[in-house]
């Protein structure tokens, strides 16, 4: 089950200034990030293996949620709680495909760049929609704006995760929009206290959902 108003934590060891995914995940998880997906772009699919049943068991223990990106045979194999499928993984990996292979008690998600691809996503068999870049983020050369932030809202019937450029100064125009959901990688993976970072985060989070309900 994907958990609102969550911190959703993106991995990447190339933006972690020396420090391994691994020990990125473990003071993320002290600060009490909710959801972290492995999105190792650089490593073979054996030492995806191998971190993958790291970072799962890891979240298992820290009642977090763990997702694999891409790949939904991976993310069986290492007994992830579910994939997230970017658009063009769905070329490979079509949702009912993706279903059929993870199974239903498992979490899929998807990336959506334009409020069309949010529609379709929406009408899909996935169990969250991510929604960006919002604001400039390196891994991206574009970026959408916060303008749909308040229709994509509106129109969801699954929780939307906001994705691209979030940190410490924009976080509260995307929550005050009505976002509940936050993905981040360099906002965390680049803090020099991990930990502090994602408390910071998650009172915000915690704040908006008290304020708004
Ligand atoms: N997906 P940062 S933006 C992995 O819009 C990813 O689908 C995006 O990293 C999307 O928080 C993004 O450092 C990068 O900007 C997020």
């Amino acid at each position: 089950m994907f958990k609102e108003h969550s911190l959703y934590l993106v991995t990447g060891e190339e933006t972690s200034g020396g420090r391994s995914t691994e020990e990125v995940v473990k003071s993320a998880l002290a600060g009490g990030v909710d959801i972290v997906q492995m999105r190792e772009k650089n490593l073979s699919k054996d030492k995806l293996i191998v971190l993958g049943n790291i970072l799962s068991d890891l979240c298992r223990k820290n009642n977090a949620v763990f997702i694999v990106n891409d790949d939904p045979f991976l993310a069986k194999e290492v007994d992830s709680g579910g994939v997230h499928l970017g658009q063009e993984d769905i070329v490979d990996f079509p949702i009912e495909k993706t279903r059929k292979i993870i199974g239903k008690e498992k979490i899929i998600g998807i990336s959506t760049h334009s409020l069309g691809q949010f529609k379709t996503a929406n009408n899909s068999d996935v169990d969250y929609i991510a929604f960006g870049p919002l604001f400039p983020t390196k891994t991206k050369d574009y970026f959408i704006g916060i303008e749909d932030v308040k229709t994509v809202i509106n129109l969801a019937l699954k929780p939307v995760v906001f994705i691209g450029g979030i940190n410490s100064d924009n976080i509260s125009k995307v929550l005050g929009a009505g976002g509940r959901n936050i993905a981040v990688i360099r906002a965390i993976t680049q803090a020099d206290d991990i930990e502090g970072k994602v408390k910071f985060f998650k009172q915000i989070i915690d704040y908006y959902k008290k304020v708004c309900l």
